[in-house]
């Protein structure tokens, strides 16, 4: 064959010679029923609740560390006037770390996206007593391209603290990430659900599901994280090349690491100078 037929070389070659493409063994590390259960559920319905994926130490732990950064108000009617919300998290703790690279979740994205896939947000998010529902919407609406479409990213947000009806337990519209170009009107609002779930579990869903965080009609914070993903092809939301420093960067485990940014999404994405960007971390490596 003519070299200049040898069209499927772009997209599959791995040039770099240092260091090579690499994957999650996350599916090696879940229960396989389960996963298949879960990704039934979620191809369905557009999201699952996954439980039991926290121990109470690292609850214990994630609350210990965000609580002292949680001493403001919210900024906007998106994000909630009465939601607290912490962003580039990975700059200033470690705690949800294990959150973000959960065997069971990265089981799921492994199944749903493209390998290199990226973190595009990672954030804590508070919603205190007297918010009003969050504005539904699908995490990758900013991705203007028209719908139905397959999603280009998924999402994930973590009960902190229990997840009930009343302190703002996040809601979905089952289905919804199917949908074509329509938004949510007044008849959809009596299908959407709250996802209640215990302190340790996460919702997971896709990036075209309509969703938002509820109410908070208790007297009581909603302490929450949420960790959102999305193909290697689109940009992630938080420029975390920015924000998270390479001596921090360094410090993660190679999951994290190439969801920061530092892996190529075939052949040449995320190049730096026309080499793998992991070759800024040396500097910070074994130090
Ligand atoms: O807090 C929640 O339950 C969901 C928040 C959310 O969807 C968002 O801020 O994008």
């Amino acid at each position: 064959m003519s070299d200049a037929l040898k069209s499927d070389v772009y997209q599959n070659m791995e040039t770099a010679t240092k260091y090579k493409k690499t994957q999650s063994n996350a599916k090696d590390r879940v229960d396989q029923k389960l996963l298949q259960q879960y990704l039934d559920k979620l191809m369905q319905d557009g999201y699952v609740v996954v439980p039991d994926l926290l121990s109470q130490e690292q609850l214990d732990i994630i609350r210990e560390e965000v609580t002292p950064m949680l001493n403001h108000k919210g900024r906007n009617f998106f994000e909630g006037e009465l939601t607290q919300r912490i962003y580039s998290v990975m700059a200033k703790t470690f705690a949800l770390n294990p959150m973000v690279e959960h065997p069971m979740i990265l089981a799921l994205l492994d199944a749903v996206l493209m390998p290199s896939y990226l973190l595009s947000q990672l954030q804590v998010i508070n919603i205190l007593p007297g918010e009003k529902q969050q504005p539904l919407h699908a995490d990758d609406g900013y991705v203007q391209m028209p719908r139905p479409r397959k999603f280009v990213s998924a999402a994930t947000v973590w009960a902190i603290d229990d997840f009930t009806a009343e302190n703002g337990g996040t809601m979905v519209i089952p289905g919804s990430h199917n949908w074509g170009d329509k938004h949510p009107d007044e008849s959809d609002l009596k299908n959407q659900i709250h996802c209640e779930m215990k302190a340790g579990s996460a919702v997971f869903f896709l990036g075209t599901l309509w969703h938002g965080g509820g109410a908070n009609v208790s007297d009581q914070p909603r302490l929450a994280a949420t960790a959102q993903y999305c193909e290697g092809f689109i940009r992630p939301q938080e420029n975390f090349s920015l924000s998270v420093p390479l001596e921090r960067a360094a410090q993660c485990s190679e999951d994290i690491k190439r969801m920061l940014g530092y892996s190529i999404f075939g052949p040449f994405m995320g190049m730096v100078d026309g080499k793998h960007p992991k070759r800024l971390l040396e500097p910070f490596l074994n130090k």
